[in-house]
């Protein structure tokens, strides 16, 4: 029998084969043991009363099968595939509303813990919102951002969430005619539940709109405003060096590590950990510092901006445990395991909670709270420091690191093009004019037990940038890059096809952009918006040789944002088996209904090669409908195409590409 992979990465797979001798149980294990529910996994399971739960299968279950209300399986797969929407909408924005909060505490001066970091950024985001900037006090600009944003969440009496007017204007057209522009996000998240009760909405095209209407709540509410105030915070991100895997742990340094999505915490702990009193309150306890590190999206909001360390996406929090070395692990909110409270248990890391609205048994709670956010932040780095001594030789102590350039702001990428006063996206678009690159492809999403994990990720990557396909990556997509030691310019240089390779050589950057956390999804549709005001290829999002794939996703948030991208005209494709594959008709909507209203459609294929395929597909048909010039492989091959391995490092060491930093 064929040996079973768990992770495509080989230092999680050591993990996972560490803890299988120490018969420990990981998601690896959980997700052999538990199989899917069929019915469920495929949409056509109805548990919205109490008359059932329903199962609507059967030979002929889209026209036969019916629900104790007389539901029908086209009703019931969109009324649960929009759920899952509102769900996804509900984690991203929620954090969003925190950021704005936190911002208008700034702005009125009731807490002196942040500041405004990025004024540039400040007043671009004051031009979006058409708000007076010049010769304001910025304190006064920042209010008057924090309360505009903060009406896009409960905003009543109808109007259109402040945002829309970033889309290319076609796009908002596409919109008001379907009437999916978002009014509120809490509105659209509530009219979703509320049409998806017990006999209230049952056509399955009209749910599938409000899904649309709330995921671009989402996508052009939620994440944006939260990139936006992220930033004006904490900096625009621009190209860092970090390292990614599980030897970013340190056997001499207190190890210290940030689990979750919101950065704020974060942001203080990498100030507090470089304090004096704490390195030498380290040092007495035995340790050289205190170390710190990431997980999931808290690690990418502080890698883009100050080079924090990655251990990896979500399938690596229960195996950097396994480690041995990490003596706190910190958790706020989303994507978190609860399994890790257990597992915590058989080695010494304590694990910390510090969102008001995320607990878990056994583990200890240090709530965080903005108005005094250095003084906790203190506390759970000397809780860490204590624990130190504690550390024993138990654990894999696997340790194996890779460089990783992140940063890749769509500010940088403007900017990276041309310069402070000339930035554009002229470059790019002509590049893909001229067929160096073939098209863009958002590579973004999570990590997932059910595959061997990260390795579609990693697979389609080495696919689509031989294919002259320039990637740019979000959330766990980047973390399966950036431990496989993808995220570099010698990438480019190694396995980029020529076009692509010529394109990244000459600016500087790796053939794959880490564009930030899941909530940075929002950047690609601003970059997008961008393309098309440029010129040359589509004047609107949809009709771009663009696509997003999320080859392993498992979560809601990934369904909220796959539906904001094929809303706003790309097409999606995602892995796994389709949790609406019980109806033909909603599987049509999704696709081809909405390709010809959207120009985006969305699709599950659990195939990796039928994945590339499909998105190439897309790719080259975008191309053609905009009269571009044929692709053809290879046609950019300069001679370098031509030199073996050794001389290709050769040419690296004397002429180390220009990272632009
Ligand atoms: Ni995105 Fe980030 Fe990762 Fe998936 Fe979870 S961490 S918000 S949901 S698992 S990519």
């Amino acid at each position: 029998m064929e040996k079973k992979v768990h992770s495509a990465n080989p230092s999680s797979e050591k993990i996972v084969l560490w803890s299988e001798e120490q018969k420990i149980e990981t998601c690896f294990d959980r997700a052999e043991k538990m199989k899917p529910c069929p019915i469920g996994e495929e949409g056509a399971c109805c548990k919205v009363c109490h008359m059932g739960p329903c199962r609507l299968v059967g030979k002929n279950a889209e026209e036969e099968a019916r629900g104790v209300c007389g539901a029908q399986l086209s009703t019931v797969a969109a009324r649960n595939f929009l759920r899952m929407i509102a769900a996804g909408t509900s984690a991203h924005s929620d954090h969003a509303r925190g950021m704005a909060y936190t911002l208008l505490a700034v702005a009125n001066g009731e807490t002196h813990e942040f500041k405004i970091t990025d004024v540039r950024k400040l007043y671009r985001v004051a031009g979006y919102l058409n708000i007076e900037f010049e010769g304001r006090p910025v304190n006064d600009v920042a209010r008057d951002i924090a309360t505009k944003l903060i009406e896009d969440f409960g905003r009543q009496m109808g109007g259109e969430i402040n945002y829309a007017t970033r889309a290319p204007k076609k796009t908002l057209e596409r919109w008001r005619k379907w009437g999916i522009v978002p009014r509120s996000i809490d509105r659209e998240v509530v009219e979703a539940m509320h049409r998806t009760n017990i006999g209230v909405d049952h056509d399955p095209d009209h749910l599938l709109l409000q899904g649309l209407r709330t995921a671009l709540a989402d996508g052009w509410g939620g994440c944006m405003i939260s990139t936006d105030i992220t930033d004006i915070l904490f900096g625009t991100p621009t190209p860092i060096k970090a390292e990614a895997s599980f030897g970013i742990f340190k056997e001499d340094e207190v190890n210290l590590v940030v689990h979750g999505h919101e950065p704020l915490m974060a942001e203080i702990m990498v100030d507090v950990i470089n304090e004096p009193e704490i390195v030498a309150y380290a040092k007495s306890k035995g340790a050289k510092g205190v170390n710190l590190g990431g997980m999931c999206c808290t690690a990418n909001e502080v890698l883009m901006r100050h080079g924090i360390p990655t251990a990896g996406g979500f399938t690596n929090q229960e195996l950097g445990i396994m480690t041995g070395l990490i003596d706190a692990l910190t958790v706020d909110v989303q994507c978190i395991m609860p399994a890790i409270a257990e597992l915590s248990k058989k080695f010494h890391t304590k694990i910390i909670t510090t969102s008001e609205k995320a607990k878990m048994q056994g583990a200890m709670h240090i709530q965080f709270d903005e108005h005094r956010a250095r003084e906790i932040a203190r506390e759970i780095v000397k809780l860490a420091i204590d624990n130190f001594p504690n550390r024993t030789t138990k654990g894999s102590h696997i340790t194996e690191k890779f460089p990783v350039i992140g940063g890749f702001s769509h500010e940088y990428i403007e900017y990276m093009q041309g310069g402070r006063w000339r930035g554009s996206f002229r470059p790019l678009n002509d590049a893909i004019m001229a067929g160096r690159i073939r098209g863009v492809v958002g590579l973004a999403g999570c990590d997932n037990p059910r595959v061997p994990s990260t390795g579609l990720h990693t697979f389609l990557a080495t696919e689509l940038i031989r294919n002259d396909v320039l990637i740019v990556s979000t959330g766990c997509g980047s973390a399966a890059c950036g431990t496989s030691g993808y995220l570099t310019p010698e990438m480019a240089l190694e396995n980029a096809g020529p076009g692509l390779r010529e394109v990244c050589e000459a600016i500087g950057i790796p053939p794959i952009l880490h564009l930030g956390a899941c909530v940075d999804n929002s950047r690609i549709l601003t970059i997008a918006s961008a393309m098309a005001a440029e010129g040359g290829l589509s004047d609107e999002i949809g009709g771009m040789p663009a696509v997003g794939i999320a080859p392993e996703w498992m979560s809601e948030k990934a369904i909220a944002i796959g539906c904001y991208f094929a809303a706003s005209g790309v097409p999606v494709i995602f892995g796994g088996n389709s949790p609406v594959g019980a109806s033909q008709e909603v599987t049509r909507i999704m696709t081809d209904v909405w390709f010809e209203r959207f120009k985006g459609a969305f699709h599950f294929e659990p195939d990796p090669e039928k994945m590339l395929d499909l998105a190439l597909k897309y790719i080259d048909t975008a191309r053609e409908a905009l009269k571009l010039k044929k692709y053809e492989p290879g046609k950019f091959a300069t001679e370098k195409v031509l030199m073996d391995m050794a001389a290709r490092r050769e040419l690296e060491k004397s002429a180390k590409p220009h990272l632009g930093f």
